[in-house]
């Protein structure tokens, strides 16, 4: 399990230099373990890279399922993942694209990368990270943002960590997720504003925040181009009428931090 937590760190901080940035900040206040509360991993609800699939390969890890979330509007499914044994092992929150309510020409774009990754988790096996297709073109790029931003950032970076989010219950010199936001921004980070700062609240026994999703320089097909990569998130939890810490995901809140990937306006 911490290999594959390692590989994806190591493939999200060479395109999230934000995420590492902030990681190293957290140290310099003195935290000396910095523990992920979950990441979160985007497909398409196709072939072998589907949620079904994803989630069979998570169990060579101790990983099971743990609950499901609907995105009606952004036309997204999603579950999450929890390790069987280890509490505090990383939830890993996986969502999917639901291809058939998108444009046909969409549809026949993204069949096409599926086959690719049809065709080569046939002869490796699914890996992770992994963008199992070749690059996209910047067209194609551009066409598919008009109907999903999440389907063009899909298409642009396949299977690897869209975050890791920092458990704020862990950390020991910033006490609330106020205090963490407040820290971000005063080192000039820039947060996802969609919903507000923080989405959820006690409430729902969950409050989160996450950074905008760096700009990096991506290779297309046709070039390279500035576009928004992955983000860094911070939760924290609370506890429930039965004393434990609420363990789930909360739509509402899930829905607006699908946005820190949302293209620089
Ligand atoms: C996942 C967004 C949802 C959360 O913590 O609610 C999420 C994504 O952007 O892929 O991670
Ligand atoms: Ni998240």
């Amino acid at each position: 399990m911490n290999t594959l937590f390692n590989a994806l760190w190591e493939d999200y901080i060479a395109i999230t230099p934000d995420a590492l940035a902030i990681h190293n900040e957290f140290k310099k206040l003195g935290e000396s373990v910095i523990t992920n509360d979950h990441i979160a991993l985007r497909t398409f609800n196709d072939g072998l890279i589907n949620l079904k699939h994803i989630g069979e390969h998570l169990k060579q890890f101790g990983y099971q399922e743990a609950g499901e979330y609907h995105f009606e509007e952004k036309k997204l499914y999603a579950k999450h993942f929890a390790h069987e044994t280890d509490k505090d092992a990383p939830k890993i929150f996986v969502s999917e694209l639901l291809l058939e309510e998108f444009s046909s020409e969409l549809q026949m774009f993204c069949r096409g990368l599926i086959a690719e990754a049809n065709w080569s988790i046939g002869k490796n096996g699914l890996q992770l990270p992994s963008r199992p297709w070749g690059k996209i073109s910047r067209t194609a790029y551009e066409k598919l943002l008009e109907e999903s931003e999440y389907a063009a950032w899909l298409a642009a970076f396949g299977l690897r960590a869209n975050h890791f989010t920092v458990s704020v219950n862990h950390l020991s010199n910033l006490a609330t997720l106020e205090d963490v936001n407040e820290f971000l921004k005063q080192k000039n980070f820039e947060l996802n504003t969609s919903g507000g700062e923080i989405k959820g609240s006690e409430e729902v026994c969950l409050k989160q925040s996450s950074t905008m999703a760096n700009i990096v320089d991506w290779k297309f097909e046709d070039g390279t181009y500035p576009i928004r990569s992955c983000f860094y998130e911070f939760a924290e939890r609370f506890a429930m009428e039965n004393g434990e810490l609420y363990q789930g995901f909360v739509a509402a809140s899930a829905d607006k931090i699908f946005e820190s990937t949302n293209a620089a306006a």
